[in-house]
């Protein structure tokens, strides 16, 4: 078992944050909206520093790209008219270069920003190539993987993965990186670093995307999946191109588990680059994605596995300012702790995307023998099962992902070394209280039935019972001492389980509100309803629930100790009777042949009796964990107080 204590004493990992003001420059020239707006990495900056994760990074700040790194895979042509703009001193010339481009924008301080971008993404991939650093984490724009060799296009002017990728592998040669590999999650296919590495074995180019039946932007042919690269590089070119929107966490890590992963451990890459675009993400205005902070959390810690954790996350899209900070944040989380954003909730994989994975594996599988492999999937989940709980599972997420999200958010502000490790904590203990809770009502349950069933079967031996009734009662005296002890663990513990719980149902409430809205806007509208519920999901909310919670607090800390106790003192019972229904048992065995229409009977309880023992043991060790879990958790009712405060305050 590992505790938040045990992990805490493993070498702390360096994780670097580059963040440039200067890359805010570049705007839309008339002051129009625009998706691609300089509040993204504004909105990302920010809150790491409110989150503390900031202050436990290495901060950079950016610098431009030379000339001739922007060459390896520019044309001279393209750098010049990047570095044109800033000298170009009106709009209306500006404009017309932009129109000549697909999806571009100009101002006068576009050429800096792109220039920055570049140089920033070379920055750290130089130093996490070097080992200065573990990871790290570009926070740019304009972002990368659209632009081509001689041409910007979909918001991008520079590639900035690609020139960083190309300066490792040409210009530092002495870095020793010879095997590059990029991974491209943003929600649009990387075309432009796609045909930069076309023929290069030494970049695996890896990019999953929506296609649409080559109608999702950029449209055509190239993000699809039959695009393997050439010559030298073939088979280093990988594409997985969705069929529609409406991708999900199960969905991109099918393609992790049964694609990305195996292809990684056989290439061995000396270094990771990810295009992380966070435009896949549930509530991205231009995705149609519902990527989770545990989606990307997971892709992300898969890819630690690899190359010694050397990766360099570039920003590439993602335009729902919320979405991308959440998703910047966790995954810095995940750089710097290594651990997951913890989710229990179970989706299944789309069908389509089965049929996905099992095309681009036998397309693949020439080059990378470990996609002959034969796949084994869970099993598909029954029709209203299925429909249902990719709806609703969607909902709960969204919901226990802000709310831990604005608690933490708060916090931060005062307790920014801490605050990362309560708000695991608390996810963690409401899991765990969850379960706990529907353990004990199970328990209570199958206790009341065994005894039934003690009672039915022994029959002749009452004299038996009154004398392990004796030691039932000194053993739960036992018990009972036990219990007094951890009640006074449970109070040395300064968190208060019952505020979290009322929060959580408090949530639970909320999911199901939405869950009826999202019933009447039916099947057709699940999108805009999903919409509509990210936006009940509104932090106010939450900040008045938790305001109530507190209320609630004093009168309800008491309960929760007694649904401790309660807890233990059943699974004692429950225990108990089990003994005592094994004793009987055997009396019953020894009846032969008068108790042969019992046999059956006995042989199903047996059965069910194994299950229960294994079932109390695994309560024992869960409920041992909630315990270790609390004893670390060193916040007290000043916190949530403070937590709350804060909240108010930054709404
Ligand atoms: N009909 C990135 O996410 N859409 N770029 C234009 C024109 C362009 C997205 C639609 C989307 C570009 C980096
Ligand atoms: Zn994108």
């Amino acid at each position: 078992m590992t505790t938040a204590g045990e992990s805490s004493e493993k070498r702390r990992r360096k994780v670097g944050l580059l963040y440039d003001e200067r890359m805010c420059k570049h705007d839309t020239p008339d002051g129009e909206d625009h998706p691609e707006c300089p509040d993204r990495i504004k909105y990302i900056w920010e809150v790491l520093h409110l989150s503390g994760l900031a202050q436990r990074c290495v901060v950079l700040s950016g610098s431009k790209a030379e000339d001739k790194q922007l060459q390896l895979v520019h044309t001279k042509k393209h750098v010049n008219l990047v570095k044109s703009l800033s000298t170009k001193k009106k709009d209306s010339k500006r404009n017309k270069i932009a129109s000549e481009f697909d999806s571009i924008y100009l101002n006068g301080g576009s050429s800096e920003a792109a220039y920055l971008a570049a140089g920033s993404v070379v920055e750290v991939a130089e130093k996490v190539a070097e080992g200065e650093l573990d990871s790290g984490f570009a926070i740019v724009r304009p972002p990368g993987h659209h632009a081509e060799e001689d041409e910007a296009m979909g918001f991008c002017l520079f590639n900035n993965v690609a020139v960083a990728a190309s300066y490792l592998l040409n210009q530092r040669k002495d870095l020793g990186i010879k095997k590059i590999l990029i991974v491209d999650w943003d929600v649009h296919h990387g075309n432009g670093t796609q045909k930069m590495f076309w023929k290069d074995p030494r970049v695996l180019v890896f990019s999953v995307h929506r296609h649409d039946g080559g109608r999702f932007y950029p449209t055509g042919d190239d993000g699809d999946y039959d695009k393997v690269g050439e010559g030298a590089g073939e088979g280093f070119n990988i594409n997985v191109p969705w069929e529609q929107g409406g991708c999900r966490d199960a969905d991109y890590i099918a393609v992790w588990d049964h694609i990305l992963i195996p292809v990684t451990k056989e290439f061995n890459p000396d270094i990771i680059l990810l295009s992380a675009g966070f435009d896949a993400a549930i509530g991205d205005p231009l995705g149609g994605c519902s990527v989770t902070l545990y989606g990307y959390s997971v892709m992300l810690k898969k890819l630690m596995e690899f190359a010694q954790g050397k990766i360099v996350m570039a920003l590439e899209g993602g335009y729902n300012l919320e979405s991308v900070a959440e998703s910047s944040l966790w995954c810095v989380h995940v750089l710097l702790e290594g651990k997951l954003f913890q989710s229990s909730i179970e989706e299944y994989t789309l069908d389509s995307t089965r049929r996905l994975v099992q095309a681009v594996r036998k397309r693949l599988c020439p080059y990378w023998p470990s996609l002959s492999d034969k796949l084994t999937w869970k099993p598909e989940a029954p029709f209203p099962v299925k429909h249902l709980s990719r709806c609703f599972f969607d909902l709960l997420l969204l919901l226990l992902t802000s709310f831990f999200f604005h608690m933490w958010m708060k916090g931060a502000k005062t307790i920014a070394s801490s605050v990362h490790s309560i708000k695991q904590q608390v996810e963690s203990l409401l899991a765990s209280l969850e379960v706990a809770l529907e353990e004990k009502e199970a328990l209570q349950t199958r206790a009341v039935n065994a005894e039934t069933k003690v009672a039915e079967l022994q029959g002749e031996d009452k004299l038996r019972l009154k004398v392990s009734l004796d030691k039932y009662a000194a053993e739960a005296k036992v018990a009972d001492e036990h219990l007094a002890q951890v009640c006074s663990e449970l109070r040395e513990v300064k968190i208060d389980l019952d505020f979290y719980r009322e929060l959580f149902k408090k949530a639970s409430e909320e999911k199901k509100l939405a869950e009826e809205h999202v019933i009447k806007f039916g099947d057709g509208l699940e999108k805009e309803a999903s919409e509509k519920l990210s936006l009940k999901v509104s932090l106010d909310k939450y900040a008045a629930e938790a305001k109530v919670a507190d209320e609630h607090l004093a009168q309800v800390s008491s309960e929760l100790r007694e649904v401790k106790i309660d807890l233990d003192f059943h699974r004692e019972l429950f225990k108990k009777a089990s003994e005592e229904k094994k004793l009987v048992e055997d009396q019953v065995i020894k009846f032969g042949d008068e108790l042969q229409k019992e046999a059956s009977e006995k042989l199903r309880l047996q059965i069910s009796r194994d299950r229960y023992a294994e079932e109390v043991k695994e309560g024992a060790e869960h409920l041992a964990k909630v315990r270790s879990e609390l004893r670390e958790v060193q916040i007290d009712l000043n916190l949530h107080s403070e937590l709350l405060k804060k909240a108010s305050e930054v709404k």
